[in-house]
């Protein structure tokens, strides 16, 4: 591989939700050693860095995304000698570590918290946002929470009410505090000392709030967060100081990465915070917003093209812990058609691509009966359909037991289709989704211009079809995607045609002859790439 190739920029990240990979001791929980069991796995599959989702001390109230110590590992997922020999087998292997640093908020169970809601005069009060009710004892003031309700939750005891962006279980920091400040920075130290390579960066464009508490104005919106404009719980300029400091600490250590998770982002937000000095990367997460047309995901493409500079680098998300498996968003039944024209779409992007487990071989949502709930937004929003335990679900390993998730019993249900849908039964199917990943993630490798190339788009309104180049100073890349069952033809301007091209992949042929009219035939669902020879 060429020297220049640099993890974060020219690697792919694949996000692992520890509690639902793979489990090493019949808890029915995945674990750390569950994790370090499938890193042959990972190279198999041909990815570069794992994300992993929290593993912190955490009574779960939002799965890990409430940390209650933010140097340790919770029992459940093993120890930090576990955590140790984890990074120390990945790196043997070339897979970084990324760590997701929850710091908008922590667990009401933090000792933090704990101490800072025990009296007034306590030391650790102001680590938190306390306030005086307005008259009436009514919340400071109307900024709803995200997760549900007012964002100000009255505590009795000391008589003031404290601020959550999400959960009450999750209690905001305040980042205004320079001990919380030091205390914070303190963590990513502890963790690049343990030899973790980088940090996605929880909802970080949260973590200041006005300080006057001005009202948001207000919008039309489904539900009472969505129904304000969010311009003083969100964004605010102080953050940016802070942001440039993690980022001296970070670039203090060789080729650490931060990746922040844009809370509300847009394709510009996002760009904004991506910016050397700031944060190495932002999530864009435009691209989950597209439908099925070609026409969308272009204009997407172009429009995050367009934001970033030479010295900015984008990021492409078509699926996380989140949102509806893409299967279940794109896929019809069972069928993966679909599935493999994303997956040439997501990794022939100039930026880098985030894989969600599970992704590679398909995974499809899970119907979660209200009475198996577990994630507090489907549990209180319910019956509207936005909870996010369907997209969790355990890791289909296997044809055995559990798809060979546990040995025990799973922490919740697997899908119906997991006796057939596996990563067993797709390794041995060489049209299967997974190898279809596989085959693309070596071919990102091979060819430069697939990362770091110019897009350039060849159709300008496709209706069923997107084709594009990506093309640096030594080599061209033709990248056709046809998004209908039907075959589809793609007429290429006079130089492109004449030129010889060579097959790099194609989901549906093992063979590329040159056309002898200036016409390219693709078969129905058929994802493309030809190289320049
Ligand atoms: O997510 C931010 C967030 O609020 C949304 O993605 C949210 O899941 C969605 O709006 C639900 O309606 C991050 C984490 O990715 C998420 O899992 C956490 O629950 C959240 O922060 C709080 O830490
Ligand atoms: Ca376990």
């Amino acid at each position: 591989m060429d020297s220049n190739f640099l993890w974060w920029r020219d690697g792919v990240i694949y996000q692992i939700y520890p509690r639902s990979f793979a489990d090493s001791n019949g808890d029915g929980i995945g674990d750390l050693p569950g994790i370090q069991s499938k890193l042959d796995y990972l190279v198999e599959l041909g990815v570069d860095a794992l994300w992993l989702s929290p593993v912190y001390p955490s009574p779960d109230v939002d799965f890990g995304y409430d940390v209650a110590d933010y140097t340790d590992i919770d029992p459940k997922y093993g120890t930090l000698a576990d955590f140790d020999s984890l990074v120390e087998a990945a790196h043997q292997r070339g897979l970084r570590i990324v760590m997701d640093l929850v710091l908008n908020h922590s667990s009401d169970q933090h000792p933090w918290f704990i101490q800072s809601r025990s009296s007034r005069d306590n030391p650790y009060r102001d680590w938190y946002i306390w306030r005086d009710p307005a008259p009436g004892k009514r919340p400071p003031n109307g900024w709803q929470s995200v997760f549900g309700g007012k964002a100000w939750e009255w505590d009795e005891a000391t008589g003031q009410y404290y601020y959550h962006m999400f959960c009450r279980e999750q209690p905001d920091l305040n980042w205004r505090n320079p001990r919380v400040r030091q205390a914070i920075l303190d963590v990513f130290r502890f963790w690049m000392e343990r030899g973790v390579d980088g940090f996605r960066l929880d909802v970080f464009n949260v973590y200041f709030k006005d300080d006057q508490l001005r009202e948001n104005p207000r919008r039309l919106g489904r539900r009472p967060f969505d129904s304000q404009v969010h311009l003083y719980d969100c964004d605010r300029p102080e953050m940016i100081p802070l942001l440039q400091e993690i980022r001296a600490l970070l670039d203090s250590y060789p080729e650490r990465y931060a990746v922040g998770e844009t809370f509300l982002s847009t394709t510009s937000k996002a760009a904004g915070y991506a910016r050397p000095g700031l944060l190495h990367a932002a999530f864009d997460f435009s691209f989950l917003a597209c439908k099925w047309d070609p026409a969308a995901f272009l204009k997407t493409i172009q429009a995050i093209d367009s934001q970033y500079s030479q010295d900015g680098w984008p990021t492409y998300v078509l699926g996380n812990h989140d949102v509806d498996r893409i299967a279940t968003r794109y896929a019809h039944g069972e069928d993966d058609e679909r599935l493999k024209v994303l997956a040439a779409l997501l990794l022939t992007q100039r930026g880098t691509p985030f894989i969600y487990q599970g992704d590679e071989i398909g995974m499809r949502n899970v119907h979660v009966p209200r009475a198996e709930m577990k994630d507090p937004v489907g549990l209180r929003y319910w019956p509207m359909p936005v909870g996010r335990d369907g997209e969790r679900s355990p890791m289909q390993w296997s044809g055995g037991a559990h798809a060979g998730f546990t040995i025990g019993t799973p922490w919740m249900r697997l899908h119906a289709n997991a006796p057939i849908r596996h990563v067993e039964s797709q390794r041995n199917r060489p049209d299967s989704l997974f190898h279809v990943y596989r085959r693309l993630l070596r071919l990102r490798k091979e060819l430069p211009a697939l990362r770091g190339g110019m897009f350039l788009p060849l159709n300008y309104e496709p209706r069923s079809l997107l084709a594009y180049l990506r093309k640096d100073e030594g080599q061209t890349v033709l990248v056709a995607l046809n998004f209908s069952r039907r075959r589809n033809r793609l007429v290429l301007g006079g130089g492109l045609a004449r030129s010889g091209w060579r097959l790099a992949y194609s989901s549906k042929r093992a063979e590329y002859t040159a056309p002898r009219d200036s016409s390219l035939l693709l078969e129905p669902y058929e994802a493309l790439i030809l190289v320049q020879q």
